[in-house]
C-alpha cells in the first residue's frame, strides 16, 4: 500500500480550542501523524512517500475560489491586525445564520473568519495553509496511485477533512481532502466513486459537497446527531437532493455502541457501496470510534480494527484511504495500521 505524508502538514500545530467555555488544549496535534508513521515503520509495512506536486485546479473542483483564497491569506491577514497575533491562533467571533446575507464579502477579517467557518473549535494557525494543501496532495496523490493500478493507497492528511465544506473550515477540518480525491477520480474518467466515512463524527463537508450529485455516493457510519457533534447534519432522512437523491446514506448509532452493531451498520454502508457499482472507494478512515478516544463515544477495541480492514477488502475495489479523526494519540497509529494491515490481509 502506498502511504504518503508530508513533514510540513505539521506546521499546523493549533494551541488551543474552545470547550465549555474555556481555552483547552488542542486534541488535534501534529503527534497523531507520528504516532502513525511510527507504527507503520515498526511493522515494516513499506516506505512513506511524499505527496506529488498538486495544482491549486484539484482543489477549485471541490472548494469555491473566494474561500480558498481566504484561508490561503489568513494568517497574514490576522497578524497584519495586531502583530501581537503572531503568538495566538486565529478564532471566528460572528457568524451569518438565518437571516444574515452571505453574499455580501465583507473587508472586516473577523466578518469574513466568521462567514467560511461553522465553529470556534477549529484554529487556524501559521501553518495552517501549508499544512492543509500538503494534507490535500496526500488525498490527491493517493487518487493518482489508484489510477495507476494501485490496490490501495493511504493519505496521511492532517489537519482532517470531512466537516470541510465547499466554502466552509469547521471540525479542524480547512479542505476536504476525502472529497479532493473523489474529484480527481471523476475527473480522470472514473464514472462512479463511493465515500465511506467511518468517523466517529458525520462528515457534513463531504455530505453536502456530494449532496446534489447521482455519480458520487456517500455513506456514512456516525454517532447520532441528535447528541454527538456536528449536530445539525448527519440524520438518516437526508437521502440526497435532485439527481443526487439515493445517493446519500446516514447510518446514525447512539452514543455508546459497540463493535457488533457498528459493524452491522458498516455493513450496510458496504452493501449500498456495491448495490451503487462503484470504480472505486474513498474511506474517510476516523479512529476516533476507539474506547478510549476522549471526545467521542463508541465503543471499538484496537483488535476490532483489523476486522474494520478486512470487512472493507471484501468490497473488492480500489480503495484510498484519507485520515480523519482518532485522539486516543498514543494508540490511534495502531487502530489506523490495523485497518490497513488488515485491508492487506483481506486483499
Ligand atoms: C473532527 B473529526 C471537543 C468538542 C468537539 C469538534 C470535533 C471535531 C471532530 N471539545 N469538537 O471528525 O474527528
Ligand atoms: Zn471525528
Amino acid at each position: 500500500m502506498k502511504v504518503f505524508y508530508n513533514d510540513r502538514q505539521a506546521l499546523h500545530h493549533g494551541k488551543v480550542e474552545m470547550f465549555r467555555g474555556e481555552l483547552v488544549p488542542c486534541f488535534e496535534i501534529p503527534a497523531r501523524a507520528d504516532y502513525v508513521l511510527a507504527e507503520w515503520r515498526a511493522r515494516g509495512l513499506g516506505p512513506v512517500e511524499t505527496p506529488l506536486p498538486m495544482d491549486d485546479d484539484a482543489i477549485t473542483r471541490v472548494h469555491a475560489r473566494r474561500y480558498v483564497d481566504f484561508i490561503a491569506g489568513a494568517w497574514d491577514e490576522w497578524v497584519a491586525l495586531d502583530p501581537a497575533n503572531a503568538q495566538r491562533d486565529a478564532f471566528p467571533s460572528y457568524w451569518p445564520i438565518r437571516t444574515f446575507r452571505s453574499d455580501v464579502l465583507p473587508s472586516s477579517f473577523a466578518a469574513r473568519m466568521g462567514l467560511f467557518s461553522y465553529d470556534a473549535g477549529s484554529p487556524l494557525t501559521s501553518g495552517t495553509w501549508v499544512a492543509a494543501r500538503q494534507g490535500a496532495a496526500c488525498a490527491w496523490s493517493a487518487a493518482q496511485a489508484l489510477l495507476q493500478g494501485a490496490r490501495s493507497a493511504f493519505a496521511l492528511t492532517r489537519p482532517p477533512g470531512h466537516h470541510a465544506g465547499a466554502d466552509f473550515f469547521g471540525g479542524y477540518c480547512f479542505l476536504n481532502n476525502a472529497a479532493i480525491a473523489v474529484q480527481a477520480l471523476r475527473d480522470a474518467g472514473l464514472a462512479r466513486v463511493a465515500v465511506l466515512d467511518i468517523d466517529y463524527h458525520h462528515g457534513n463537508g463531504t455530505q453536502a459537497i456530494f449532496y446534489d450529485r447521482a455519480d458520487v455516493l456517500v455513506a456514512s457510519v456516525h454517532g447520532d446527531p441528535h447528541t454527538e457533534y456536528p449536530y445539525y447534519l448527519g440524520y438518516a432522512d437526508e437521502r440526497g437532493e435532485g439527481a443526487g437523491r439515493g445517493f446519500n446514506l446516514n447510518l446514525p448509532l447512539p452514543r455508546g455502541t459497540g463493535f457488533d452493531r457498528w459493524r452491522q451498520a458498516l455493513d450496510q454502508g458496504l452493501q449500498a457501496v456495491a448495490a451503487f457499482g462503484a470504480d472505486a472507494l474513498v474511506v474517510s478512515l476516523g479512529l476516533d470510534t476507539f474506547e478510549g478516544d476522549p471526545i467521542s463515544g463508541f465503543g471499538l477495541q484496537s483488535a476490532d480494527y483489523l476486522r474494520v480492514g478486512e470487512d472493507l477488502a471484501r468490497a473488492g475495489l480500489p480503495t484510498a484511504f484519507v485520515f480523519e479523526g482518532g485522539y486516543a494519540v498514543a494508540e490511534v497509529g495502531v487502530n489506523a495500521v490495523n485497518v490497513l494491515q488488515g485491508f492487506e490481509q483481506g486483499a
